[in-house]
């Protein structure tokens, strides 16, 4: 069983970090090697490009786009293709799903902009499995309303994240295969136990 490229998506306060920590338990478990990352972020560079494009007072849309893809090249080249060449799976909290929901959608760039820049900066790298928490996003904003500071793409209203879970949805019928929808307007007990199915299921499909 080679190392295996998983990701978490979701829109806000959709329970991404409940999520992370359910996900690496299950790894845990099988004894598998594997770090854990996150965009935009995971590596120092793109990290310094997250504080830009979550605490500037303004950017324009193509240039947040472009930051999210100049991050995701940092993360790629250095942490994401690394670890799996070195036979680690990688977990991350949002990868490219989330430009076509948030920069696609959100932000109403075409598709097929999108789709240039993954097949440029993405190319092969694409996640094995990825987890996408659903959650009505009214559900979701009060969730994340018990946080206190916002940052500046968490300050939008719910007109956007409605976009965002469509963006998102649309993606998981492109791409069934690869992305399962976890409910997650349920208990947190009943996200995790539909966490831990899908990837039983996932790890019983790479099994000879
Ligand atoms: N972004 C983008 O625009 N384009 C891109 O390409 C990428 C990202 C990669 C930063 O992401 C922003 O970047 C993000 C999208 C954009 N902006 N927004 N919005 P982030 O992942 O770092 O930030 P985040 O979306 O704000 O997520 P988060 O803080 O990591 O987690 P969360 O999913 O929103 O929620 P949580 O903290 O896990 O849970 C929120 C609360 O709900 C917490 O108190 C939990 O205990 C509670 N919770 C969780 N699950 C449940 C259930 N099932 N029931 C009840 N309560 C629950």
């Amino acid at each position: 069983m080679g190392a295996q490229f998983i990701t978490l998506e979701g829109s806000e306060g959709a329970g991404k970090s409940t999520a992370m920590a359910c996900i690496t338990a299950q790894l845990d478990a099988w004894q598998v090697p594997y770090i854990t990352t996150r965009e935009p972020g995971g590596e120092a560079n793109a990290e310094r490009i997250r504080e830009l494009l979550l605490h500037s007072d303004h950017l324009a849309d193509e240039t947040e786009l472009l930051l999210m893809f100049a991050a995701r090249n940092e993360h790629l080249a250095k942490v994401i293709r690394p670890a799996l060449a070195a036979g680690q799976w990688v977990v991350s909290d949002r990868f490219v799903d989330a430009s076509f929901a948030y920069q696609g959608q959100g932000r109403g760039i075409a598709w097929s902009t999108i789709e240039f820049l993954e097949r440029w900066v993405v190319a092969d790298t694409q996640p094995d499995l990825t987890l996408l928490l659903d959650v009505d996003p009214a559900t979701g904003l009060q969730r994340a309303a018990q946080r206190s500071d916002k940052d500046r793409i968490e300050q939008e209203d719910l007109t956007f994240f409605e976009q965002i879970r469509q963006g998102y949805l649309q993606r998981a019928e492109q791409d069934p295969g690869r992305i399962k929808l976890v409910d997650a307007n349920q208990s947190i007990a009943q996200v995790q136990a539909q966490i831990v199915d899908h990837m039983k299921a996932f790890k019983t499909g790479l099994e000879p």
